[in-house]
């Protein structure tokens, strides 16, 4: 079976970077190229960590980190964008003091457009972050749609109530569709198959004490040690869930690059709002274009499969 290749643009946030180390360890993926937008990140760390990560965990594959140059119209909070320094200070990560991957001369766009190019066979895009750098480089290069094999983006939210508590926002969006709206609009407007992973399907993959508790238990394990201490930066769920609780948002949008027995989807048509209020929030409409939705994750199913992944990754 020939693998799946898969170009990833992520936003550094923590469970951008356990994607990228999930998707190193995922056999059924090939890994062919990786940017980093500075989105829920500042972006050096986020590179720099990025690199470590292929470095640390990848398997001699050929890729180098493209930084890009989108900026956003809503800038995220700087408490969760400095989550990438404390990744790229992480001792695992900074044992040898020497960083192998190179960073690419090439902006995240050009690099991504240059990627879909140079390849001979359709290529599958996943972006946990905004649509910005793809928005760019279909802006630029409206031929490479025809190498996308499909994009997997997590962002948007058919619930009323999104994740974004901002001032002037009425709070129905999902932080990464409300970062860029345009580039969404730009991107929805395209005949690219698009599967979301929405705020609705990451319900049931909440990161609880639970699931901390299991990965310390197993941190003999390199992998699972790595993904245990990157997930202690984020703030525990203890109570009752707030706007900072965390759930594997990115990291289900990853697994659910391949079909998996224990993620189901619905398609959809829905278009965005792009500005006003509600910018960035994404709307149910028959007239809307066709997405699938992940609408039902068979919690410990998942957890036990990304926890199997994590074990693969021994020296
Ligand atoms: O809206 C979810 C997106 C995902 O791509 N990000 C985090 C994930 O990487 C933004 C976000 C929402 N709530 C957050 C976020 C929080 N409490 N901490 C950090 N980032
Ligand atoms: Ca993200």
């Amino acid at each position: 079976m020939s693998k799946k290749q898969v170009y990833f643009n992520h936003d550094g946030g923590v469970d951008d970077l356990a994607s990228l180390f999930l998707l190193l360890t995922m056999e059924e993926i090939e890994l062919v190229g990786v940017s980093v937008i500075p989105a829920d990140c500042y972006l050096e760390p986020a590179v720099s960590a990025s690199r470590k990560i292929i470095d640390r965990f990848g398997k001699g594959e050929d890729l180098n980190v493209a930084a890009s140059t989108s900026r956003g119209v809503n800038p995220f909070p700087k408490e969760w964008r400095m989550h990438a320094f404390y990744v790229d200070a992480l001792p695992l990560l900074n044992e040898s003091n020497v960083v192998h991957t190179l960073k690419s001369e090439l902006p995240a766009h050009v690099h991504l457009i240059q990627t879909l190019e140079q390849s001979k066979e359709p290529i599958t895009l996943l972006f946990t972050g905004p649509l910005t750098d793809l928005a760019r480089a279909l802006e630029i290069a409206p031929g490479i749609e025809k190498k996308i094999e499909k994009l997997v983006w997590m962002g948007g939210t058919f619930l009323n109530e999104g994740n974004v508590e901002e001032p002037e926002h009425d709070g129905t969006a999902e932080w990464n569709a409300f970062w860029d709206p345009e580039a969404v609009a730009a991107v929805f407007d395209t005949e690219i198959e698009i599967n979301m992973v929405a705020l609705e399907s990451t319900n049931q993959v909440p990161l609880t004490n639970e699931i901390r508790n299991m990965w310390a238990s197993q941190r003999k394990h390199i992998g699972v040690d790595f993904i245990g201490q990157c997930y202690a930066m984020c703030p525990p769920l203890v109570h009752i869930e707030t706007n900072s609780t965390y759930y594997l948002w990115d990291v289900l949008t990853t697994v659910s690059v391949t079909p998996q027995s224990f993620i189901h989807s619905k398609v959809v048509n829905c278009y965005i709002e792009k500005d006003g209020v509600s910018q960035g929030r994404t709307i149910l409409d028959e007239k809307g274009r066709e997405v699938t939705v992940v609408n039902d994750v068979d919690r410990d199913l998942f957890f036990q499969y990304i926890t199997a992944l994590m074990h693969q990754a021994e020296d």
